[in-house]
């Protein structure tokens, strides 16, 4: 490994080379003026298809699946890699220039929402669903969607970063990322080894939260890293993986914004429930 002796004070190199440099700033705020799209729907998404973006489509379509008719949406497509999240409309809804961001639309005074997590016990209050009400349910299920608010960030920016997207291969960082990574999936499959769901008995927003990342994880799905972190070892979390993903309204999330695999996995947009029928990649 090459040495690096870090310098008095840090400086901007803009040319470090690794995936996602192009849009990586040490500062916030705008860099161009751009107002955002808006449809007809009560709620208004701006988002893309990564383990963060699906979190809230999945939502949106479980609560579309369960009646919840002021659910319906307009998903509009932040190409994050075109620098999207750093127009003014979008910085205007979050400051923190990441998707997903929401703007609720049906009151007399627009209501933005950013922060996945933010953003599905918002929806899960103000539908009444995918949250219980019952003070130990509540807390046990609020207390996963933390959990992954704040692990999967080892996940993404520790593990996948250097395993996949680095320019180099620093055995260091990988090998403290990866055994991070693997903690965190034996914690899921032991508490899923009694239980179906990570709250408990019943489906709720942590299970919706955590599924895009770890069950993506163990379907081998993320960083091309199944065999290096053997995760076909999580039983109980497999089983959890495929209970999620054979509802339908899951299916249907996970198309939403999502820009890369099968041509007709991919609705770029969804302004109307028929789109998945009409306007797939391979449809249009
Ligand atoms: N904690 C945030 C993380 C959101 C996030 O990291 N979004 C990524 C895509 S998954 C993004 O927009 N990146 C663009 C950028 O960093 O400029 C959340 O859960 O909403």
């Amino acid at each position: 490994m090459t040495e690096y002796t870090p310098p008095k004070v840090w400086a901007w190199n803009q040319e470090n080379g690794g995936a996602w440099a192009g849009i990586n700033r040490p500062i916030a705020g705008a860099t161009h003026e751009k107002e955002l799209p808006v449809g007809r729907h009560p709620l208004q998404l701006y988002s893309l298809g990564t383990p963060n973006g699906v979190k809230v489509t999945i939502m949106l379509e479980e609560l579309l699946a369960l009646g919840h008719e002021g659910a319906e949406y307009d998903a509009w497509l932040i190409k994050i890699g075109d620098g999207d999240q750093f127009g003014s409309g979008f910085v205007g809804i979050n400051p923190n220039s990441k998707i997903p961001a929401l703007q609720d639309r049906s009151g007399p005074t627009p209501i933005r929402v950013f922060e996945s997590g933010a953003i599905l016990v918002y929806l899960a209050e103000k539908f009444g669903a995918f949250l219980p009400t019952d003070p130990a349910a509540r807390a046990e299920c609020l207390s996963w969607l933390f959990w992954q608010m704040g692990s999967a960030p080892y996940l993404g920016g520790g593990f996948g970063h250097f395993y996949q997207y680095a320019p180099i291969k620093i055995e260091y960082a990988i090998d403290r990322f990866a055994m991070e990574t693997k903690r965190q999936l034996d914690v899921l499959d032991r508490r899923l080894a009694d239980n179906a769901y990570l709250g408990g008995a019943e489906y709720t927003i942590a299970d919706i939260a955590v599924f895009p990342w770890y069950g993506g994880m163990v379907k081998g799905w993320s960083y091309d890293a199944a065999e290096f972190l053997q995760v076909h070892e999580y039983k109980n979390v497999v089983r959890w993986a495929d209970a999620i993903l054979e509802r339908k309204a899951v299916q249907r999330g996970r198309m939403v914004n999502r820009v890369r695999g099968e041509l007709s996995s991919q609705l770029h947009e969804r302004h109307d429930a028929s789109d998945f029928d009409t306007k797939t990649q391979d449809k249009i």
